[in-house]
C-alpha cells in the first residue's frame, strides 16, 4: 500500500545558457543543452495526497483551486510511470514572490516529480525524477539539482536529463533580479520559443552557437574565470532575445526599466566592476556578480530602482522532501 502523500520543496533556477525551443514537443526534447544555477531565495513546496475516492486530480496554488490542463496531463504520466492510478489533491505554495517574475514552472514540476512519486511509494533517483519532471516543463529538468546545472539535450526521453556540474570556483555568486514588471507575461515561454523555432530566419545560428557557448561557459567554470563566465552569459541571453525579434510575429520582453538596467550594469563593468546581466521570457533584468561587489552594484543600482525590487539570492539546493 503507499504512503498516499509526501511534500517536496523545489527551488527555481536561472539559465545562463538558454533553452529556447523543443526538437520533440511532447517528451519536451530542447535543440540544444543549456546550463543553470539554482537559487536559494525562491522556491515551491508542494503536497500530493492520492485519494481512491477522487473523480479528477485537484490542485490548489497558494489556497485558489486552479484548472490546469498542463498539470492533468503531467499527472497522467507520473500515474503511467508509476503505475499507481488514484488521482490526487495537490497543493502548492510558491515562495516565488508573484513581483519577481521568475520562472515558477521550473520548481513547481521538479517539486511536483519528487512529491508525486513519492506518493506513490516510488523512490526515484534524481536522473530519473530530471527526466520526469521534463516532461512538466523544460526549466524543472534542471531544478531537481542545486548550484550550477547542465540539462545535457540528449535525443530522447532516456538520454535528456539534467546533471550538477561540479564546479572549484572560488566566486561565493550572487544573483540580483531586479523588478521591473510584475504583470504576467505578455508571450508564455512555450508559444515564444516555438514561434521562434518556426520563423526566425537566425534560428540555425543559435543552435551552433549555443552548443558552443555551453561547453566555453564549462572552461570558464573550470578554469575559474568569473569575467568569460558573465560575458559569455550576457552574450547567449541577448543572443535568445534577438531570435524575438527576429520572429514572425516578433515579440519582445523588454520594457524600458530592463534597458536602463541593462545599461547600468554595462557602466558599472566600464568602471571596472565586475557584473553581467541575463534576462528571460519576462522584463526583469538578473545581476551575476560576486558577493564581494555586491554591495557597490546595490548602491548604484538603488539610483535607479526602489531597494525592495532588488532581490539578492544565492545558489541554492536541489529538490527535497519535507516532513508532512
Ligand atoms: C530557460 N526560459 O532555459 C529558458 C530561457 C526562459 C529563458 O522560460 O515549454 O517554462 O514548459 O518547456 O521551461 C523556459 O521555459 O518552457 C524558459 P516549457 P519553460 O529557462
Amino acid at each position: 500500500m503507499a504512503d498516499l502523500q509526501a511534500t517536496a520543496r523545489a527551488h527555481t533556477n536561472i539559465a545562463l545558457i538558454k533553452y529556447w525551443g523543443k526538437k520533440d514537443k511532447n517528451l519536451i526534447l530542447p535543440m540544444n543543452g543549456s546550463i543553470s544555477l539554482t537559487l536559494d531565495k525562491f522556491y515551491t513546496d508542494t503536497t500530493v495526497e492520492y485519494s481512491p475516492s477522487l473523480k479528477k486530480d485537484h490542485f490548489f496554488l497558494n489556497g485558489q483551486n486552479k484548472n490546469d490542463q498542463k498539470l492533468a496531463k503531467f499527472m497522467d504520466i507520473v500515474r503511467q510511470k508509476t503505475g499507481f492510478n488514484s488521482y490526487a489533491s495537490i497543493n502548492s505554495i510558491n515562495h516565488v514572490p508573484t513581483a519577481a517574475g521568475l520562472a515558477s514552472s521550473a520548481s513547481a514540476y521538479a517539486a511536483l516529480s519528487l512529491a508525486a512519486t513519492t506518493a506513490a511509494n516510488k523512490h526515484y533517483t534524481k536522473t530519473e525524477l530530471s527526466r520526469l519532471a521534463r516532461r512538466g516543463s523544460g526549466s524543472a529538468t534542471r531544478s531537481i539539482f542545486g548550484g550550477f546545472v547542465e540539462w545535457i539535450e540528449g535525443q530522447d526521453d532516456e538520454s535528456s536529463y539534467a546533471k550538477p556540474l561540479r564546479v572549484n570556483t572560488d566566486w561565493d555568486i550572487r544573483m540580483i533580479a531586479i523588478v521591473v514588471d510584475s504583470k504576467p507575461k505578455k508571450v508564455s515561454s512555450r508559444s515564444g520559443m516555438q514561434t521562434v523555432v518556426a520563423t526566425s530566419p537566425f534560428y540555425k545560428g543559435w543552435v551552433s552557437t549555443a552548443n558552443k557557448d555551453l561547453n566555453d561557459i564549462k572552461e570558464a567554470l573550470s578554469k575559474n574565470d568569473f569575467q568569460s563566465f558573465g560575458q559569455i552569459a550576457e552574450n547567449n541571453s541577448l543572443k535568445m532575445h534577438a531570435l524575438n525579434l527576429s520572429a514572425t510575429p516578433h515579440f519582445n520582453y523588454f520594457e524600458p526599466e530592463s534597458l536602463i538596467a541593462m545599461r547600468v550594469v554595462e557602466n558599472l563593468r566600464e568602471k571596472k566592476v565586475n557584473c553581467y546581466y541575463t534576462m528571460d521570457a519576462g522584463p526583469n533584468v538578473k545581476v551575476i556578480c560576486k558577493n564581494n561587489d555586491l554591495n557597490v552594484i546595490l548602491d548604484e543600482l538603488c539610483h535607479y530602482f526602489p531597494s525592495d525590487h532588488l532581490l539578492v539570492a544565492a545558489p541554492g539546493p536541489g529538490v527535497k522532501l519535507l516532513d508532512n
